[in-house]
């Protein structure tokens, strides 16, 4: 266990040099180019889901001023780099997962000058902002799409259009057997041009061509528009459905389900993951590297979503030639593997794994929660919020925080039929509709005890208000002597700590429901977390674990701790409630 520690550690330290001049520059040049090249290797990024955030104007709906208006609440939080779902014009089929313009705002949310305004107030409070990018598929309503229908001349292959097969009853027959992820039939007929056209998600989501470089361009200038309004890097959306099989292969059966509408129905050898879509990410790097050299400010990052087996992500990292990719494609292990049904050693067991398999001299990152899952409080449950806000903070690497998650809020799963406005929960019908919903863990951000939360000023939001936020809120957390924001941010400040930078990661399985792990570095106090995953109170010995002789003190226990922050600790008896974490300093004794 220590020699594994040991080999990470070594991983985890290096790598952190990248990008420095070979002439040997000086002190202070160096230093620049160290905060220019790694200002993202330990940074927490904070999800803001733009619809839910705050409302600046009273229709119910969030948008950019209103972001801007809280881009104080960052700052005081210690938060220094954010990422935005996506704000561009859009019919909202998807919300704003379906783009019918690449470089324009969504009314709704604003501007471009509200954009602007946002960027220039984000800067003056150091504030990073990462947009998000969907490059898998337009809007039906973008006019590419129209063009591409009509076959006008450098238009005609902008999308995945294909004849099928027309049977003599009558009935047409999509090219192959691919579902949609949202269930049904992943081609769509369209009567104009009279082909079918693919679609890996809504109807209203054609798949763009990447097989066509004039596709490969139009990107390529989206992402050069929004790096010349001055976002700090990308988090590309979807990345592992852009390419599909050229021949359009059928996909086998998977046989885990006998329903032929469902994704899960074949198993996805051609339309995920395919080759083609890491040279595609390595071009991106390289244009990102090319405008990051070439202009003033801080190394534009790219971070990927994909839900793909560990080997792949690992390659997006670097291939097998070394050629680089993101700088990290998101680490979902807490949301797919991590559950309340977890021990201790699962949690140790995939925390390593990242580490172990991650090409050497990459960062590692963590991704708590998402506007795709159930929230932290109600996947692991309420009473581990500290905990797991502890886990993510104190590991090597990045965090990754949804909104809403450094108060602990819940998903409202008992959102109406009527209310739902999730497409694949309404295309599910209302019987099916309520855990497919997505709308749970997008409820508006709870700032306060104010109606609306302190949301929107409107009657109506796009989605209700969690009933539970005249006690869970900002403000009431901020008053408090103690809540889960003020953990969150006593954690936030720990992290500027050496130990938690670049230290050493040693972890220890203590039993089946107590984990550990060390972060340590020569010359520095170590620091320990400690978290109990079960619901039942644990008396610990870890002197095994820390090496002896040590003083131990507590610097952030949770909510409802018998613990309090600067409290000395016996580490032959350290007691730990259900569900509790500990981040602990250990000193050695004089
Ligand atoms: C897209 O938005 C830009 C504003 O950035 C605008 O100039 C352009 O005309 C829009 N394109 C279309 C097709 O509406
Ligand atoms: C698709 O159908 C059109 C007319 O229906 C035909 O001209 C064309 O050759 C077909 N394309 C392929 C690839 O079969
Ligand atoms: C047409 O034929 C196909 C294949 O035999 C069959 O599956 C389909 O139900 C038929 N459709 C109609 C409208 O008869
Ligand atoms: C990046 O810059 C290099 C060197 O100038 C050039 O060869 C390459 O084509 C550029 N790549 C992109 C995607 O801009
Ligand atoms: C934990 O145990 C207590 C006491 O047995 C019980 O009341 C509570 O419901 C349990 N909580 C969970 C999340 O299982
Ligand atoms: C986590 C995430 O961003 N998921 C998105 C993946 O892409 C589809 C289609 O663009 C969206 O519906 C998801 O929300
Ligand atoms: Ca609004
Ligand atoms: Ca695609």
């Amino acid at each position: 266990m220590m020699g594994l520690g040991k080999v990470i550690a070594l991983a985890v330290s290096v790598g952190l040099v990248v990008g420095l001049a070979a002439a040997g520059p000086s002190k202070k040049e160096q230093k620049e180019l160290d905060a220019k090249n790694n200002w993202w290797k330990n940074e927490v990024f904070y999800q803001i889901y733009p619809r839910s955030f705050q409302d600046s104007d009273g229709d119910g709906i969030g948008d950019l001023p209103g972001i801007t208006s809280k881009l104080e609440y960052f700052k005081e939080t210690g938060i220094t780099a954010v990422w935005m779902s996506p704000i561009f014009e859009s019919p909202m089929v998807d919300f704003g997962y379906d783009i019918s313009n690449y470089t324009n705002i969504q009314p709704e949310y604003g501007t471009l000058e509200d954009f602007d305004a946002l960027i220039a107030k984000a800067n003056e409070l150091g504030i990073k902002v990462i947009l998000d990018f969907v490059p898998n598929h337009s809007s039906n309503k973008h006019p590419w799409f129209a063009k591409s229908i009509a076959r006008e001349a450098g238009y005609e292959d902008f999308y995945v259009w294909e004849n099928g097969t027309l049977l003599e009853n009558g009935t047409r027959v999509p090219p192959n057997n691919w579902r949609s992820v949202f269930s049904g039939s992943a081609w769509e007929w369209n009567e104009e041009r009279g082909q079918f056209y693919l679609r890996q998600f809504t109807y209203a989501q054609p798949d763009l061509n990447y097989r066509n470089p004039a596709v490969v361009q139009a990107m390529d200038d989206t992402l050069l528009y929004w790096l010349n309004r001055g976002v700090a890097g990308f988090r590309i959306d979807a990345v592992i459905y852009i390419y599909e099989d050229e021949q359009l292969r059928d996909e086998p059966l998977s046989g885990t389900t006998s329903d032929p509408n469902s994704f899960d129905y074949l198993e996805h050898i051609y339309t995920k993951n395919q080759k083609e879509g890491y040279t595609l990410l390595q071009h991106w790097r390289q244009l990102l590297d090319n405008y990051s050299s070439s202009n003033e400010g801080p190394l534009r990052i790219m971070m990927t979503e994909g839900y793909a087996p560990l080997a792949d992500l690992m390659d997006y990292y670097e291939d097998a030639q070394g050629v680089l990719g993101p700088e990290f494609p998101f680490n979902f292990d807490f949301i797919g593997e991590l559950n309340a049904d977890s021990l201790a050693a699962d949690f140790v067991f995939y925390i390593q794994r990242w580490l172990i398999y991650m090409p050497h001299g990459h960062v590692a990152n963590w991704v708590m929660g998402n506007h795709d899952n159930s929230r932290v409080a109600s996947r692991f449950g309420a009473q581990t919020v500290d905990a797991m806000n502890m886990l993510m903070m104190t590991l090597p690497g990045i965090g990754v925080t949804y909104y809403g998650e450094e108060l602990g809020m819940l998903d409202y799963r008992d959102i109406s039929w009527e209310q739902t406005v999730d497409q694949p929960a309404c295309d599910a019908g209302i019987d099916n509709y309520k855990w497919i919903s997505r709308d749970p863990e997008r409820t508006p951000m709870q700032w306060s005890d104010e109606p609306n939360a302190g949301f929107s000023s409107s009657d109506q939001t796009w989605l209700p208000v969690h009933p539970n936020y005249k006690e869970l809120n900002l403000r009431n957390q901020q008053q408090a002597e103690r809540s889960h924001y003020k953990i969150y941010q006593s954690l936030l400040k720990l992290r500027k700590q050496e130990a938690l930078k670049k230290g050493a990661f040693i972890p220890g399985v203590l039993n089946r429901r107590v984990f550990a792990f060390k972060r340590e570095i020569q010359g520095q106090n170590t620091l320990l977390t400690i978290i109990n995953v079960k619901n039942q109170t644990e008396q610990l010995d870890i002197t095994d674990f820390i090496d002896l002789p040590n003083r131990l003190h507590v610097l952030v226990a949770g909510v409802d701790s018998a613990h309090t922050a600067g409290e000395r600790l016996n580490p032959q008896e350290i007691s730990l409630a259900p569900y509790e974490g500990l981040v602990i300093q250990l000193s050695k004794r004089k």
